[in-house]
């Protein structure tokens, strides 16, 4: 009998063992195979390199771990149950070399598999988030994409691994990671889900994309769907934004112009609570704030004020005033401009523009001609890393749902990104047809996939399990905002366009005193 025979053989048994046991009550543990015998088990284009029980708290991440989008706490692995750890390396291509971790909760499998997401240009498996999805019950897998290290260097002269981290790795393995569930308890996933924010939320909207029938519901946050080009538009921003020293907003500014944007737009959402609702209400100018006569404190000059106003605009070509990239930042994200506006471009997209647009690392940011080279970084990779076809409908017709949430104070990501793919998919695939498929909650005074001044946290898995296998969908979402571990504001996030209006009694900081209303 050769191994998968065998594997079948035994999976067999298990099946009808299920069977008579489900007669009265759940799957015990015992039906499974045991953890250390999955390092037999054969798979295609995929070898597994250690199967091993983990012991309750006993996990600590090889060289101290990767930071993943979604789930980091302080230690998020010190309180994990015991789990079956399964580590594997993928090869869809010869050039692949995708490293997974597909891991299986040894008692109280809740009979669902969750895939979860990367950040930046990945390079690692995403811990944290890993952990999360196991200490929920979950059958979970995370990946490092196909390379190792959070830069774009991997992909000068590798154009297989470029696919891997655009959409074939997750797609690899959540193929894998449903054998193997299958294979240790003996059952299939009943549910397969993908959570991810950032990169993450990319990888999310690729999989919709590619591979409709992978995810029975995805969560994609903070996508960056249309990410060559925002690379482009970021270094064009961050030169046009140092042009000359009278352009540079000294971060000592940052505060001073936030407050003046609170002060013009706070209240227009009915709520003075240091969080604009919608910021796209919000057409405050920022030449109010030009200096009468000497540079100061409380005031900007004219370099500055052009280039708070380029902050929060399309981006233009200089010499031509054509837009290059129509996504932007949001007034209310002043305090985050450091991230585009600093001294340099923002890392993830210096790298992408040095090793895959212009193909040597050594490449320099001020040589960029941004007249042509926004185009450029938008073809330099064949659209492999580009997530935006709008036609889901193959996704939807398979049952899928797609949650997609955005912070309005990103100020990596322009939120209008988010907005815009929503809209897209609901032109593409009629708006009927995708109203009971995807949702985009917005998120007011939230920053990159979490943090900022407004309510940042909600069990988002939970709200697309309710939508999936129950048929609810969310018609507000109940987010909180914790100070210091403490909860000290909950509010409800509303699908967009609606937004949470107050009812004008009660605690501005209950949710339970705004309801959603058409915006
Ligand atoms: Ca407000």
């Amino acid at each position: 009998m050769n191994q998968t025979t065998s594997i079948l053989h035994r999976g067999g048994i298990f099946m009808a063992a299920a069977v008579l046991i489900g007669l009265i009550g759940a799957v015990p543990a015992a039906a499974a195979t045991a953890c250390e015998n999955l390092a037999g088990l054969a798979l295609p284009n995929a070898r597994i390199n250690s199967a091993q029980m983990v012991a309750a708290g006993a996990f600590v991440p090889p060289g101290g771990g990767g930071a993943g989008r979604g789930g980091a706490a302080a230690n998020p692995f010190g309180s994990l149950p015991a789990f079956c750890r399964v580590t594997a390396t993928l090869t869809p291509s010869s050039d692949s070399d995708i490293k997974t971790e597909i891991w299986l909760p040894a008692s109280g499998w809740n009979g669902k598999f969750l895939a979860v997401g990367n950040g930046g240009w990945a390079g690692t498996i995403p811990y944290p988030a890993l952990a999360g999805a196991v200490a929920a019950g979950y059958a979970g897998a995370g990946t490092d994409t196909g390379h190792v290290g959070n830069s774009a260097e991997f992909a000068l002269g590798h154009p297989e691994k470029l696919i891997d981290i655009a959409y074939r790795s997750i797609h690899e393995m959540t193929v894998q990671s449903k054998a193997v569930i299958n294979s240790h308890y003996g059952v299939p996933a009943k549910f397969s889900y993908y959570n991810g924010c950032s990169q993450g939320g990319r990888q999310g909207l690729a999989a919709a994309q590619t591979y409709p029938e992978d995810f029975n519901g995805i969560i994609a946050g903070a996508s960056t769907w249309e990410q060559m080009r925002a690379h482009g538009a970021r270094t064009a921003l961050n030169l046009i934004v140092n042009k000359d020293a009278d352009s540079i907003i000294p971060p000592s500014k940052y505060r001073m112009i936030h407050d003046a944007v609170l002060n013009a737009c706070d209240a227009l959402d009915g709520v003075k609570d240091g969080v604009l609702e919608n910021p796209m209400k919000c057409n405050f100018d920022y030449s109010k704030l030009l200096c009468d006569g000497a540079d100061g404190a409380a005031c900007l000059t004219k370099g500055q004020v052009e280039s708070a106003k380029a902050m929060t605009s399309p981006l233009k070509d200089p010499k031509t005033g054509k837009v290059l990239f129509e996504p932007h930042l949001l007034p209310g994200t002043e305090l985050g401009w450091a991230t585009n506006g600093g001294p340099q471009p923002l890392g993830p997209a210096l790298t992408a523009m040095r090793n895959i647009v212009f193909k040597d690392p050594k490449w320099d940011y001020h040589t960029m001609n941004i007249s042509t080279d926004v185009d450029r970084a938008n073809k330099s990779d064949d659209r492999v890393m580009y997530s935006g076809d709008p036609n889901l409908k193959p996704f939807f017709d398979h049952g899928g749902k797609l949650l997609m949430y955005h912070g309005w104070t990103d100020p990596q990501v322009s939120p209008m990104l988010s907005v815009t793919y929503h809209d897209n998919v609901l032109k593409a695939v009629g708006k009927e047809k995708a109203a009971n498929s995807i949702a985009l909650f917005m998120m007011p005074g939230m920053n990159h996939c979490q943090g900022g001044d407004g309510p940042d946290t909600f069990d988002k898995v939970k709200v697309l399990e309710q939508w999936v296998e129950q048929g609810k969908k969310p018609a507000q979402i109940i987010a909180s905002h914790m100070t210091n571990g403490q909860v000290d504001k909950t509010r409800p996030l509303c699908p967009y366009p609606q937004v949470a209006k107050y009812k004008g009694t009660g605690s501005m900081n209950d949710a339970t005193n705004f309801s959603c209303v058409g915006n």
